[in-house]
């Protein structure tokens, strides 16, 4: 559209005549007057219509929330007594000249305003095309979308080379059977759970990695942090010279993002209610034996021996961590071997622990990783202990067999971090689209076309 202004940018025609396109959000009804605010995607402003405009008027007192028009009208300063300065363009209206209703709207099935808006989460997610206008819901997803932006310029920042990893694979690169398998023509395949393997191989070839990536997980619960389909962000990096420098990545990488969402969605974390988790210098680092051990300490519940944490383990531990540092995050490490995949690196002093890691913020798991074996006999070994084919993964085989420096690398769930960053309740909350279970978008299936 020619000569449409942004609402952000109104205060640059004070006394001018403009053309704004965007949504109603409310009118009000004045006397002769009508009042009703209207946006677009940079922001709000309050419009006016004088009787004195006849048509506009009568166009005005048709038109309804959500309607889509382009209006015409004169930037005004307000009197004094009309500012209001907790509100953006409080200083300012728009005096309409005309309205051209570009679309109307059907009646809305709820209460859309800031103050009035209150769903359950189900009508929330069973309505997603009209809430997706909310400003709390846009200002979850644009913070998502910083956390993507953030984790991408640190990663690049560090020199990891960015690859696109395949979303249908042959093998299950972690284990276990939470995988989907889809009909590849005459073959078995699957969505993946995870680059893991692929990120290792390119990793071998470029030092250091990273994707952005969907991973699927046939998680067969359904809990308020688990989904199927993830967004994961995944890093790779060689040279190290331990598992300690990986978590120190880690440890960055999360500072960096924290500090990016801090400056750019200052506006999003009003609105939610929001703080920042607190990442103090150095991120308090247990072992899980340790973890363990504390949690009998302070809570007299007896986890000793498990062999991983459970969430009211992973609840607690962050709770006696904050108590005592004021730290909203920390590190994991040390896992039984045999528990994890093949591929993570077993301590040498203590083989039966790995130096896998895992970073939990404010009682929630955000991130794995850790050093993995790069040492090709060392590797096949595990194939063998882990029972597995190594014809079936020949492929990530050939990487390892000619040379591979010591590596390690970490995965943060997107969705994870949104939701613990902003104090959600529900994973769900943090997905736009989240796939569980029991939900998979039926309002959208094409077979009726
Ligand atoms: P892991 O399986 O722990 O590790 O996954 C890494 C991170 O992904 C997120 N995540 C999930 N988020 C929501 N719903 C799920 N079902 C779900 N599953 C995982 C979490 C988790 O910390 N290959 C390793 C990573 C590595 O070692 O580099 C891996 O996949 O935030």
């Amino acid at each position: 559209m020619r000569n449409r202004v942004f609402i952000k940018n109104l205060k640059e025609h004070i006394g001018k005549e403009v053309v704004l396109a965007g949504w109603v959000n409310i009118r009000r009804d004045q006397g002769k007057m009508v009042f009703f605010d209207f946006r677009d995607m940079t922001g709000i402003v309050q419009c006016v219509v004088l009787p004195s405009h006849t048509e506009a008027i009568e166009k005005a007192k048709e038109i309804r929330p959500e309607w889509v028009l382009k209006v015409s009208g004169i930037v005004n300063k307000r009197p004094e007594k009309n500012i209001n300065p907790d509100v953006q363009n409080g200083d300012i209206e728009l005096e309409v000249v005309s309205i051209e209703v570009l679309s109307p709207a059907h009646e809305l099935p709820f209460d859309m305003s800031l103050e009035g808006y209150n769903l359950e989460l189900t009508t929330e997610l069973d309505n997603r095309a009209l809430v997706l206008r909310h400003p709390k819901i846009q200002a979850v997803f644009k913070v998502q979308e910083t956390i993507i932006d953030s984790f991408r310029e640190f990663m690049k920042k560090n020199m990891f080379f960015e690859f696109q990893a395949p979303a249908i694979t042959p093998a299950t690169a972690e284990g276990g059977a939470e995988v989907f398998q889809v009909s590849y023509f005459d073959k078995k395949a699957y969505l993946t759970q995870s680059p893991q393997l692929y990120k290792q191989i390119v990793m071998s070839a470029f030092e250091r990695c990273f994707s952005v990536n969907k991973i699927f997980r046939a998680e067969p619960s359904s809990t308020t942090r688990h989904l199927t389909e993830i967004v994961s962000l995944d890093a790779e990096m060689s040279f190290i010279d331990s598992w300690e420098d990986v978590r120190d990545m880690a440890e960055e990488t999360v500072r960096f993002i924290l500090k990016q969402v801090e400056e750019k969605n200052k506006e999003h974390l009003k609105i939610l209610g929001a703080t920042i988790p607190v990442m103090i210098e150095k991120t308090p680092t247990l072992s899980l034996r340790e973890v363990q051990q504390r949690i009998f300490e302070k809570f007299k519940r007896d986890v000793r021996g498990e062999k991983d944490t459970n969430p009211e383990d992973e609840r607690q531990i962050c709770e006696i961590i904050k108590e005592e540092t004021g730290s909203d995050f920390v590190f994991i490490y040390g896992y039984p071997t045999r528990k994890k995949p093949f591929y993570v690196y077993p301590n040498p002093e203590e083989p039966e622990y790995n130096e896998g890691m895992d970073l939990l913020c404010r009682g929630v798991e955000w991130l794995s990783g850790g050093r993995r074996i790069s040492d090709y006999d060392q590797l096949m070994k595990h194939v063998e202990e882990w029972k597995m084919d190594p014809e079936k993964i020949k492929m990530f085989l050939e990487a390892f067999k000619y040379g591979v420096p010591p590596e390690g690398g970490f995965a943060f769930g997107a969705e994870r971090m949104t939701m613990q960053l902003l104090g959600l309740k529900n994973i769900r909350e943090a997905s736009m689209f989240p796939r569980d279970m029991n939900r998979i978008d039926e309002r959208l299936g094409s077979d009726g076309y």
